[in-house]
């Protein structure tokens, strides 16, 4: 044996590998130590995550406690369906709404403004995130296998591995993101990891090929990033976030971010350090949970900070071509320090097959 962790097999989960969206078989490399090698390219691609000073020094913040492997295999039930997928949907009248933000609180380079009028027919979108129980279904139901899975390893992010962890090449721009081999959906901190106490948590380590394997099979499809904004803001014009202009209303906490210094003192003070389950926390306007924060929610489209400058603003699909998707409304790890990407407006991508502990996807559908 190495001494990189390999996924775990033990339990019979690891995907089968022969359900793909396009029809295509994808072949699996099974013989031990046939990990895929992690592309350069792929590392060096994940810098939309955050952008800031590398820290000289990483202090691990709170190890998780591993927990045993999930049970199950090819003979066990999919976990209890929750409510069936389109009681999760909320129907949205569109119309016209302010796209977008112009007080200059973002990143010039994300492209968030400027501020313009846009148009949406009504469409349909989910309360919540897709959660781990959901993506289960669909996983049991058809095999498929994740990106992550595929590639053999994703990104967590360095205060959830255990002290004792064996080395880990980080994301130069990032270094708090690691490269870890096992860490997939249903082992979201590495191979001795679990999902078990996580079921109603929203599902991470999803590519945007993911996202849409999922969307396929479930009937539904990925918001457009104007979708996703319009339900985003719930009713509300202009606002800083879904429920207003201020952070923490009242002192109540409303999100899921980040509290202490990034990247190494997270208080929790919200309740949560990592991913909270996708009910959390106060619904915006139109009964949307955790659009800020918690996870990153993948979009339909391809990113490009201009394009909406003379781009379509009746139903806007976005550029026709680009190479990264478009993510919306920050994660856990979001702090104002350095990234305050939870903010309604925000935006960021990620190239379509690129994983993290901290995205996710929402779905949505035509009225
Ligand atoms: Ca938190
Ligand atoms: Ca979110
Ligand atoms: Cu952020």
């Amino acid at each position: 044996m190495n001494s990189t962790p390999q996924v775990n097999d033990e339990s019979g989960d690891a995907c089968s590998g022969a359900y793909h969206p396009d029809g295509l078989r994808i072949e699996l490399a099974t013989s031990a130590g046939a990990t895929p090698s992690p592309s350069a390219e792929r590392l060096e691609r994940a810098e939309p995550l955050g952008r800031v000073e590398p820290s000289e020094r990483i202090e691990p913040i709170g190890p998780v406690t591993p927990v045993a492997p999930t049970p199950g295999g090819p003979g066990r039930a999919p976990p209890p369906a929750p409510d069936t997928l389109a009681d999760d949907l909320v129907l949205l009248e569109g119309g016209t709404f302010l796209m977008g933000s112009g007080d200059g609180s973002g990143f010039p380079a994300d492209g968030e403004g400027p501020v313009r009028e846009v148009r949406l027919r009504p469409f349909r979108i989910g309360r919540y995130a897709v959660s781990n129980a959901r993506f289960a279904e669909f996983v049991a139901a058809t095999g498929y296998c994740t990106d992550a899975e595929r590639f053999g390893w994703s990104f967590v992010f360095v205060g959830f591995l255990p002290a004792n962890f064996p080395p880990t090449r980080a994301v130069a721009e990032a270094p708090w993101w690691r490269q870890v081999f096992g860490a997939d959906w249903r082992h979201p901190e590495g191979p001795h990891s679990s999902i078990a106490e996580r079921m109603d948590h929203a599902v991470v380590h999803t590519s945007w090929n993911d996202a849409q394997a999922y969307c396929r099979w479930a009937g539904v499809r990925l918001p457009t990033e104007a979708e996703w904004e319009y339900a985003a803001r719930g009713g509300l014009v202009q606002k800083r976030f879904p429920w207003g202009d201020e952070l923490r209303p009242g002192g109540r906490h409303m999100c899921n971010i980040w509290q202490g210094t990034f990247p190494t003192v997270n208080t929790g003070e919200d309740g949560y350090v990592g991913t909270a389950p996708v009910d959390a926390f106060e619904p915006n306007g139109y009964g949307l949970h955790n659009v800020a924060g918690n996870v990153w929610e993948w979009c339909n489209d391809w990113f490009s900070p201009t394009w909406h400058r003379t781009g379509a603003r009746v139903d806007p699909r976005g550029p026709a071509t680009g190479s990264a998707r478009v993510i919306r409304g920050g994660s856990f790890l979001c702090h104002a320090s350095y990234c305050d990407r939870y903010r309604v407006a925000a935006r960021s991508s990620n190239t379509p097959d690129s994983s993290t502990g901290h995205t996710g996807f929402r779905v949505a559908a035509d009225a």
